[in-house]
């Protein structure tokens, strides 16, 4: 597939070497002119290790080792700046569990020129979650209800798989957030809705994860309600928070 933009695939692994080298293999097969970022922090179970052998014998595949276990917030800026850093102008964020199917990544491609953003997104459609287990719907759609009413925010804010189009979006923008965990998600989208950048969804399905299992504790899920609500006040009293104030003459982020 022919790409207009320089593009990278952005993936964050935990404990994922039943996954890492099969979604590696997936994504080769859509034949994609894009490189390929993998940030493991330290993963016990030798993630790490797969990886460092796919770079060997791939020069499209890059990775990130970081000393131990940081957030999934903080591997998704890191990504993010290595992305910006390389020069990439489009940049493809997902999960290493094939919940975020390889299958969808074409889909991103073809709507790049639709948005400065977009997401794939799990409430257009109403079985997009069929296989999850009902305590993880509930979080998932708790989560949703919350974003939507108290952020305002009509998108799926707190999923990972996500186009970014680097070449409109200012760098800065991305280390506004505070979060280190899951609440990155809904925390950058809100930045980014709120400084004027578009944002289009399409409607993914999202199967339960093969492999491996879910890092996201209920520790996590509750750091995430409180980011949330922490974020509710900032809306309601120092908003200016949330707005870039680091664009040059020429950027023109729409406001
Ligand atoms: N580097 C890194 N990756 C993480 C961390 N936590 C989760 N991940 C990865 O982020 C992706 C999403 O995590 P997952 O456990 O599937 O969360 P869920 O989809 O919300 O259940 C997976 O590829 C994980 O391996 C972390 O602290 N650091
Ligand atoms: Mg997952």
């Amino acid at each position: 597939m022919t790409m207009p933009y320089k593009t990278l695939i952005f993936i964050p692994t935990y404990n994922e070497v039943e996954n890492v080298r099969v979604i590696y293999e997936q994504i080769k097969k859509l034949n994609l002119d894009a490189d390929i970022l993998f940030c493991d922090d330290h993963s016990p179970d030798g993630t790490g290790g797969v990886i460092d052998e796919i770079c060997v014998q791939d020069q499209q595949v890059f990775a990130i080792h970081r000393q131990g276990k940081l957030g999934i917030g903080t591997a998704h800026v890191r990504g993010i700046d290595w992305a910006y850093a390389q020069g990439y102008q489009q940049l493809i964020t997902m999960d290493c569990d094939f919940s975020h199917s390889p299958f969808y990544i074409k889909k991103f491609i073809e709507l790049a020129e639709a948005g400065d953003v977009i997401i794939g997104s799990r409430y257009i459609q109403e079985d997009s979650l069929k296989e999850w287990n009902f305590y993880r719907k509930f979080l998932t759609h708790l989560g949703h209800f919350l974003t939507k009413v108290l952020l305002k925010m009509p998108y799926d804010a707190t999923g990972a798989f996500r186009l970014y189009r680097l070449d409109k979006i200012p760098q800065g923008i991305f280390h506004l957030p505070h979060s280190k965990g899951y609440s990155f998600f809904f925390e950058s989208l809100y930045i980014l809705m709120l400084n004027g950048l578009t944002i289009k969804e399409f409607s993914i399905h999202l199967p339960a994860r093969t492999y491996g299992h879910s890092k996201m504790t209920l520790k996590g899920a509750y750091q995430s309600l409180l980011h949330l609500l922490q974020m509710y006040c900032t809306t309601l009293f120092r908003r200016h928070e949330f707005i870039y104030m680091g664009l040059t003459s020429e950027q023109t982020v729409k406001s």
